[in-house]
C-alpha cells in the first residue's frame, strides 16, 4: 500500500526520500516532523558534527496547503556539512577524491566487506553510505507517517532503557514530550545521571557505548497484523525494521528474550471480561502483539545498538591497499548514539505500523480511510458486548 525509497551520502549535498501511496488529505504537521529530527540530533554524547548540522525537512512535493495530495510525497534534508566536502564529494569527474582517502577500515563498520564487495580503493565510497547520518531520512519518513497515525489516535514514545552496563527500571508515566529535554531520554533520573557520568567516562577514555532502547505504541486498535502468512505477520515486520538501523544488533517484543526464562504461567496475559469493557488484560507481557496481530494493548518493542564502531582509540586493523598493520581510522565520532538511536526506532516503528495499518483500513482519501476504520471499530464493539 505504502514505500518509500531514500537516498543520500554522509557528506554528500543532502538525504532524500519519495514516500509514494498515502492518502490524499492528511494534514502535514512540518514541526513534527522537524522535533523528531531535532530529537534525533540531540542526546548527551553525541559528537562534533551534531553542532554543524540543523536537520530541517524540506517538502518538495506531493503537499499543497498543508495536506497530502495523495501523489508522491518528496522529502529533503540538506547536510550542511557539504559545504566543507563540495570538492570532495562532487558527483562530476574531476572531484577531489585524492583528498580524505580512507584506507584503514573501522572493525564492525560496512568499511572492509563493503569495500571488496563493491570493488573500490577509497572506502570512503562505502562509509559514506553506510554512515548513521542516513538515519535522518527515515525519521522524515517515521515522522511523516506519525502524521497519519495521529489522525487515528495513534501515538509513539521512545526510550533510553540500558546505556552500557547501567539499567533504568522505566517510569511509564513520564513518556512524554518533556522527556527529550533530558540528557539521555530516560525516564529513571537516577540512572540518567549515571548513564551521563558513564558517558564521559567512556568519552575520557576515547571509547563508545551501547545501549538498549524501547518504544510504546498507543492507542492501536486491535487485529493489526496478521497470523495467516509469514510476511504479514507484524511481529516480523517490526523486527525488520528495528535490525535494518545501524548497529543494532538485538530486537525483543514484550517480554522477549525474558519469555524464554520463566515458566507459561508468568509468560502470557490472562483473558478477562466485563460487560460495557469487552475482553481485556490485567498484564502485557505479550507487548501488545499476540499471533502476529495487535491486541489491543499498548505495543512494546526493545532494540540493542552495539557501542559505535568509529572510537578515538582505535582499534587494530589493516591497511586497505598496503595490508600494513595500523590503527583504524577516525575523523569525528559519537561516544553515544543511544538517545537518537530511540528517536530512529520510534520512526522506524512508525512507518511499519502505518503500513500495516494502511492494508487493513486503506483507500485513497483520509474520509475513506476513516470510514474504514469506523466501520471496523463498530463490528469489534459489536463483538465484544
Ligand atoms: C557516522 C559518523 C559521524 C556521525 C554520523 C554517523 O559523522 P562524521 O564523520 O561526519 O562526524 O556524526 O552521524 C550523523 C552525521 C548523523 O546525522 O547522525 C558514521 O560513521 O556512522
Amino acid at each position: 500500500m505504502i514505500r518509500y525509497l531514500e537516498a543520500g551520502e554522509s557528506h554528500g549535498k543532502g538525504l532524500v526520500a519519495i514516500v509514494e501511496g498515502l492518502p490524499a488529505g492528511i494534514p502535514v504537521d512540518l514541526e513534527l516532523i522537524n522535533t523528531q529530527l531535532a530529537r534525533r540530533q540531540g542526546g548527551h554524547g553525541r559528537g562534533g558534527r551534531m553542532k554543524i548540522e540543523k536537520d530541517r525537512v524540506e517538502i518538495l512535493t506531493g503537499v499543497r496547503d498543508g495536506k497530502t495530495l495523495g501523489s508522491p510525497v518528496t522529502l529533503m534534508i540538506s547536510n550542511r556539512d557539504w559545504a566543507n566536502w563540495e570538492r570532495i564529494m562532487s558527483a562530476e569527474a574531476g572531484a577531489a577524491v585524492e583528498e580524505r582517502v580512507v584506507t584503514l577500515p573501522r572493525p564492525g563498520h560496512a568499511d572492509l566487506t563493503g569495500g571488496i564487495k563493491y570493488g573500490q580503493q577509497d572506502l570512503r565510497n562505502i562509509l559514506e553510505r553506510a554512515s548513521a547520518r542516513e538515519t535522518a531520512i527515515r525519521v522524515a519518513v517515521g515522522a511523516l507517517a506519525q502524521n497519519v497515525l495521529r489522525q487515528f489516535g495513534v501515538t509513539l514514545w521512545s526510550h533510553v532503557v540500558r546505556i552500557g552496563e547501567i539499567a533504568a527500571q522505566p517510569d511509564y508515566a513520564k513518556l512524554g514530550d518533556a522527556l527529550y529535554d533530558t540528557a539521555v531520554y530516560c525516564t529513571d533520573s537516577t540512572a540518567s545521571e549515571a548513564m551521563v557520568r558513564r558517558i564521559d567516562e567512556a568519552k575520557a577514555q576515547g571509547d563508545t557505548l551501547g545501549g538498549v532502547v524501547e518504544v510504546v505504541v498507543q492507542g492501536m486498535p486491535l487485529g493489526i497484523g496478521s497470523y495467516v502468512h509469514y510476511d504479514r505477520k507484524l511481529d516480523g515486520r517490526l523486527a525488520q525494521a528495528v535490525m535494518s538501523i545501524q548497529a543494532f544488533k538485538g530486537v525483543e517484543i514484550g517480554l522477549g528474550f525474558g519469555a524464554a526464562q520463566v515458566p507459561g504461567s508468568q509468560a502470557h496475559d490472562e483473558i478477562f471480561y466485563e460487560a460495557g469493557r469487552g475482553f481485556y488484560h490485567k498484564t502485557n507481557r505479550c507487548g501488545g502483539l499476540e499471533g502476529s496481530m495487535t491486541n489491543g494493548e499498548p505495543v512494546v518493542v526493545r532494540g540493542a545498538m552495539k557501542p559505535i564502531p568509529t572510537l578515538y582509540q582505535p582499534l587494530h586493523s589493516a591497511d586497505f591497499l598496503t595490508h600494513e598493520a595500523g590503527l583504524a581510522s577516525v575523523e569525528r565520532s559519537d561516544a553515544c548514539a543511544v538517545p537518537a538511536a530511540a528517536i530512529v526506532m520510534q520512526n522506524a516503528v512508525a512507518w511499519t505500523v502505518l503500513e500495516s495499518f494502511l492494508e487493513k483500513f486503506g483507500g485513497d482519501t483520509l474520509a475513506e480511510v476513516a470510514r474504514n476504520y469506523q466501520g471496523y471499530l463498530d463490528a469489534v464493539k459489536a463483538v465484544m458486548q
